[in-house]
């Protein structure tokens, strides 16, 4: 079998893997002898050209340092102040600084310049997210004729917003010189799709320059997922009852309504908890049995607009507080800091209700391990946004749409009052859908389709 080589911004770092992403790649490039490709964290005053292999509990890692002021173009300037949010749908808190593209592309050179006299021919490569959509194109200007695949972990913009990317069509081009890109959700294939139309030569006859050939290029929606086996393990784990323990403690028959995400403005955490105000304020039977966590780490604080987030959410906590908290009962917790696993886990089985309601998301993994954690006997609700992603797979949670802080409103309290019967039959359909959707089963479609046929072929015939 060919071997697999992952990039990706940063490699995963010593210690207990953070993330399902990390785990599933872990056990992928351990039965293809591969490696991990990507950033070492460090910033330097000149930039390496070679990278330095290192052995992270087993995992095979190669670095690369950065300079500070290609790094601070690359990551906080144009992937996060400028992709992130288009991608998002937020244009209006996008900052274009023109220069900053110049350092997203240098990072990019370097990381094929680096990468490229690690390769054996037929190696695969496969790239995550948007920081390094050129890098296919980069390497491949440099003579590699690898197979290359590219997975975006956040949701396809629409025509309108990609337009008012600087450069959005050299990059859509680097987009067409991988073998295989992969997307979230249906939703994103056809916003491709439409771009990719609208480029076909037949609608920009006279104006050559802008045609992109998608035509070697193949798309589909590959939907990543979590571990639901190892959450719904880890839900029952000693680590998870003491948190479950310690929080019934000082919560004592209250139901809870837990949110769990990045502080990013994408994640509609202020419109969340003014939904949860709303709740209050309109039914008041629900005040004194009901408390709402949030559970938010602060993320990219470096950038203006992650700042404001925080501050917008800090303000509507100490409102929601001030409003309806009493001497001997507070409305809510707001916890501003990273937990493991496992304590996440004990948390999202505590609670009756997961609200999870981003703006826009790629496909939000907090709603597969909500999922995955609850009791078959006595299950929590998950009111997922219309907009994530997992609305495609989890279409038996209440949706809702983030900006109509009634509608969540009304599905907070349709959730508190949900009979056990129906929490039972919704929740098994949602964790029949994440095991179907597992991270082992994404990774292996995705690579299954970036295979060369005649390797698929044999490797079949062998089986
Ligand atoms: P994120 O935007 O980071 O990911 P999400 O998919 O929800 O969003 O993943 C967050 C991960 O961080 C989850 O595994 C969660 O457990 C963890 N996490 C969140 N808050 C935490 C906390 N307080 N403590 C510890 N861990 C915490 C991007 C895209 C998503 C896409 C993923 C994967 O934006 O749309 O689903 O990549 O492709």
């Amino acid at each position: 079998m060919s071997r697999l080589i992952v990039v990706s911004n940063r490699t995963p770092g010593k210690g207990p893997a953070a993330g399902g992403l990390a785990v599933a790649l872990r056990k992928t490039l351990a039965e293809r002898e591969g490696f991990w490709f990507g950033w070492s964290g460090k910033l330097v005053d000149a930039p390496s050209t070679e990278a330095r292999f290192e052995d992270i509990d087993g995992l095979s890692v190669a670095q690369i340092d950065l300079t500070r002021s290609d790094h601070h173009a690359y990551y906080a300037g144009f992937s996060n102040s400028i992709l992130w949010p288009s991608f998002h749908l937020r244009l209006d808190l996008a900052t274009i600084e023109g220069h900053w593209y110049e350092g997203y592309r240098a990072v990019n050179q370097q990381f094929a310049r680096a990468l490229l006299p690690l390769l054996k021919p037929d190696d695969i490569i496969w790239v995550h997210d948007y920081h390094l959509i050129p890098l296919a194109s980069e390497l491949r200007n440099l003579g590699a004729r690898n197979r290359i695949g590219f997975y975006l972990h956040i949701p396809f913009p629409t025509t309108d917003a990609l337009y008012a990317i600087p450069h959005h069509n050299e990059l859509m081009r680097d987009l067409s010189r991988y073998d295989l890109v992969g997307m979230q959700a249906n939703r994103d294939v056809s916003a491709f799709t439409e771009f990719a139309d609208h480029q076909s030569p037949s609608s920009i006859s006279g104006n050559p320059l802008k045609s992109v050939d998608f035509t070697r290029s193949e798309t589909g929606a590959f939907p990543i997922g979590s571990d639901p086996d190892a959450f719904a393990k880890m839900a029952v784990s000693p680590a998870a009852t003491k948190m479950i323990r310690r929080v019934e403690r000082v919560l004592p028959d209250q139901r809870l309504i837990l949110g769990v995400d990045r502080l990013d403005y994408s994640k509609g955490l202020p419109q969340r908890v003014e939904a949860y105000e709303k709740l209050l304020s309109n039914d008041a039977h629900f005040r004194r049995s009901v408390h709402m966590m949030q559970i938010a780490p602060p993320s990219r604080d470096s950038i203006k607009e992650y700042q404001e987030t925080s501050d917008a959410l800090d303000a509507i906590c100490g409102r929601v507080m001030g409003r309806f908290a009493e001497p001997d009962w507070s409305p809510l917790t707001y916890v501003k800091r990273a937990y493991g696993q496992p304590s996440l886990a004990g948390l999202y089985r505590l609670a009756r209700v997961g609200l999870v309601t981003p703006l826009r998301d790629g496909m939000n993994l907090v709603a597969h391990e909500f999922v995955a954690s609850q009791d078959p006997e006595n299950p929590g609700v998950l009111i997922l946004s219309r907009f994530a992603g997992a609305a495609e797979i989890f279409d038996d949670a209440i949706l809702v749409n983030p900006f109509d802080t009634d509608e969540t409103a009304e599905a907070l309290r349709m959730a508190l009052d949900m009979p056990l019967k129906e929490r039972i039959a919704r929740w098994e359909t949602l964790m029949a859908a994440a095991h179907k959707h597992s991270v082992d089963n994404w990774s292996h479609s995705f690579l299954e389709r970036l295979t060369p046929s005649d390797e698929r072929l044999s490797s079949a015939t062998r089986d």
